[in-house]
């Protein structure tokens, strides 16, 4: 376990137990010994078991404990992985706010991050296509600062009083509860056509962000309009944004669909794994400002969840870093325990009049009723790490020891004052309002589409494929024509032959005239492309190596070597899991005793696979079709494949498909992602899957 240590790691240090302790002895949750934790008491003897006694408290105490061990599980993002770590602060925003988390360059935050799926119940799979949760949790010096944002800058709806019917909408049928964690049903799609705000999250929700390679390589959005208050006392609009270092990358469709079958804790692992090998993942921390005074300036209005600010309007400022460094020590009393909340701010940072954002302050702290009970601050995931004192007492499960005689505020023992905004105190913006009681929202919320066609232009053509087939396969699952008949008629508002593809596939009447001419216009940061690395990497990347017997060891030593310098995860999958032997090896040799064989695992489960040659090896994989079905599968996924010596031709026959041909009169060949040698040449592979893309142009 990595032992990344911050001030909230040491806090909670307080409240464990290591049971690998081999001097303790099982005891009762009363401390008593046991004797026996095998066998209920009974009325028994050599010859007969008989009945068993209610009396013995042992066995009834562990039943017991075990018949309440479930809590109800997140109304959504039920299923997720967290972990803790560290925000660094490298440029002071003391311009705009005077919250020390975000001008004291000095600092080290630590932070507790989870993420999760929407719509799915805890046990789903989770490369499903969906939304992505980002919820940090800041333990400030100032207080728990809780940023609660997806990997989707924007939301279905505007207003949070529509978001039990759009949550409604994408779980489960209410009358079979089917399908879980999908949103290719006819209520999900029903409501998205009856809710034209919810078309521009509908297309990022049908892009590939919705099927991320890793949480690691993913981009993080507070998504709501909030506000930075500085030392003057001047306020500005802000949006945070989390962009990781890896690079934004995604799987392919057939891919996700496959791992969540091959391998539903896909994520958790890789995250876990990450962790546990050092290699930290790092997101670079932004903000977008828009001064108080310029709130109306847009064509859009900058508290809509509905829209992102693009940055070719509004740059993002990156002033921080974000690393997480240590996994939990324990699922529940962690990761499922946290409980996030959008109104825990810090001075310097607080809310603006966001519809949806103002519905959220209510719901979270009030979920966390029926989850976890009206203690639930006291738990230690949740608790600060600077002092906390007021007289909220009592409630069910109360943990702590309050001494003293009053309970209330102020009293006569306690002298010293709520603290002035300049002892830290948390000010209230004192913003002047004047309008009507009334149920509306202003005329700027009333526009839908732009922004949707933003997106739309502003994706790279592999990435207009993916969405069009993504919605072929979502409207597609829905057996009622007028859920998939509207929904092709609404997407000529956005792009007439994208409505003409998606309903040549999905059935029903093909469109034949835009309802609304395509603005064209397209804007930075909003395709996947934009956010390759300036220096691209390959560490972390899962590599398969397959060998069988008689397989060229320089060339398997020599392509080891090169991945494991790059900071690559390799992995030998053989025809068994016992030793293989290389070419000229006698039985009694080392060997290389594979991590899995060929049937244990899938091409779907790792970015890159890498045949050696070796006559023999060669010889007995082109005899197996299973060999052959993962090196064919990761070219149909796009992955970069490497081949030298014998295992070219093979390597070529595997992806052989119609329109595809290799370059005939040599054995190196490096197009559509494949790059193969005669010899050792680690360093074009290498450049494919930094790259993190084989076939692109084909596919
Ligand atoms: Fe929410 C959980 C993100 C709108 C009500 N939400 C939850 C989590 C994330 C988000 C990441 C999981 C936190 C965790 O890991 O424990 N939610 C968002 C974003 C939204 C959003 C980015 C749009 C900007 N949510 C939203 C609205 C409401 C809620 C409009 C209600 C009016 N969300 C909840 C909730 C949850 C929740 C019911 C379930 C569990 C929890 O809060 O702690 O209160």
């Amino acid at each position: 376990m990595n032992s990344e240590r911050t001030t909230k790691v040491a806090d909670l240090q307080k409240d464990m137990k290591d049971v690998h302790n081999k001097e303790a002895c099982i005891t009762s949750d009363f401390g008593v010994k046991q004797t026996n934790t095998d066998d209920w008491l009974k009325v028994a003897n050599d010859d007969k078991t008989g009945p068993m006694l209610l009396e013995d408290p042992f066995a009834r105490e562990k039943i017991h404990r075990f018949d309440h061990e479930r809590i109800p599980e997140r109304v959504v993002h039920a299923r997720g992985s967290a972990a803790f770590g560290k925000f660094t602060l490298h440029e002071s925003a003391a311009d705009v706010t005077n919250a020390g988390v975000l001008t004291d360059t000095s600092r080290e935050t630590p932070v507790f991050l989870r993420f999760s799926t929407v719509l799915g119940s805890r046990g789903s799979a989770d490369t499903v296509r969906d939304v992505r949760g980002f919820a940090v949790k800041f333990y400030t010096q100032e207080g728990n600062w809780d940023i609660v944002g997806n990997n989707i800058p924007v939301f279905f709806i505007q207003d949070a009083m529509k978001f039990p019917d759009v949550i409604h909408a994408g779980k489960p049928e209410p009358h079979n509860e089917v399908p879980q964690a999908q949103s290719a049903h006819n209520n999900f799609w029903d409501f998205q056509f009856m809710h034209p705000e919810a078309t521009h999250m509908y297309f990022w929700a049908m892009s590939d962000r919705a099927i991320p390679r890793s949480y690691r390589m993913m981009q993080g959005f507070g998504v709501n309009t909030y506000t930075l208050t500085n030392e003057k006392g001047e306020r500005h609009f802000v949006k945070f944004i989390f962009t990781p270092d890896l690079g934004v990358h995604s799987f392919v469709w057939d891919e996700a669909l496959k791992i969540a079958g091959q391998d539903p804790d896909f994520h958790r692992k890789d995250l876990w794994e990450a962790i546990e090998n050092g290699t930290f993942p790092t997101w670079k921390f932004g903000i977008q400002v828009i001064p108080e005074s310029k709130e109306n300036d847009f064509e859009f209005d900058i508290l809509d969840a509905t829209k992102v600010w693009p940055e070719d309007l509004i740059p993002i400022r990156y002033i921080g870093k974000l690393e997480l460094n240590r996994n939990p020590d324990e699922f529940f009393t962690q990761t499922e325990q946290v409980a996030f909340c959008t109104s825990h701010v810090i001075p310097g940072v607080g809310f603006s009049d966001d519809p949806l954002l103002q519905g959220r302050n209510f719901s979270y702290f009030d979920t966390q009723l029926s989850r976890l009970g009206i203690n639930w601050q006291e738990l230690p995931i949740n608790k600060p790490v600077c002092p906390v004192l007021n007289h909220n007492r009592d409630g069910a499960m109360r943990h702590t020891i309050t001494k003293g005689t009053v309970n209330y505020w102020p009293n006569r023992f306690q002298a010293v004052p709520p603290a002035t905004p300049q002892e830290g105190g948390y000010a209230d913006y004192p913003e002047k309002i004047v309008g009507m009681k009334a149920r509306m929202r202003s005329k700027k919320f009333r526009e839908h589409f732009n922004q949707a066609q933003l997106f739309y232009n502003s994706l790279s053509p592999p990435e207009k494929t993916h969405l069009t087939a993504a919605l072929g396969f979502e409207l597609d699952h829905c057996n009622d024509p007028i859920v998939y008949t509207r929904l092709c008629d609404r997407l000529t508002e956005i792009d007439l032959s994208l409505a003409q593809s998606v309903a040549e596939m999905v059935g029903g009447e093909v469109p034949q005239q835009a309802k609304r001419q395509n603005h064209g216009k397209k804007a930075k940061g909003l395709s996947q492309t934009d956010f390759t690395p300036a220096n691209p990497t390959i560490a972390t990347r899962r590599v398969a190596v397959i060998i069988a017997d008689g397989y060229d060891p320089v060339a398997y030593n020599g392509i080891k070597a090169a991945l494991k310098a790059g900071g690559a995860f390799l992995f030998t999958i053989g025809p068994r899991r016992n030793k293989i032997l290389a070419k000229g090896e006698s039985k009694s040799g080392q060997g290389v005793v594979p991590d899995h064989h060929l049937e244990g695992m899938r091409s779907t489960l790792f970015d890159s696979v890498f045949v050696p040659g070796g006559e023999q090896s060669i010889k007995t994989l082109c005899k197996n079709g299973r060999a052959v079905h993962w090196v064919r599968e990761a070219f149909g996924h796009l992955k970069a494949i490497g081949a030298t010596g014998e295992a070219v031709a093979f390597v070529k026959d595997a992806c052989a498909l119609p329109g595809i041909t290799f370059s005939e009169n040599s054995d190196v060949v490096s197009s559509y992602g494949v790059v193969t040698a005669s010899q050792v040449e680690p360093r074009s592979f290498k450049e494919a899957i930094q790259m993190a893309k084989g076939a692109e142009d084909f596919v």
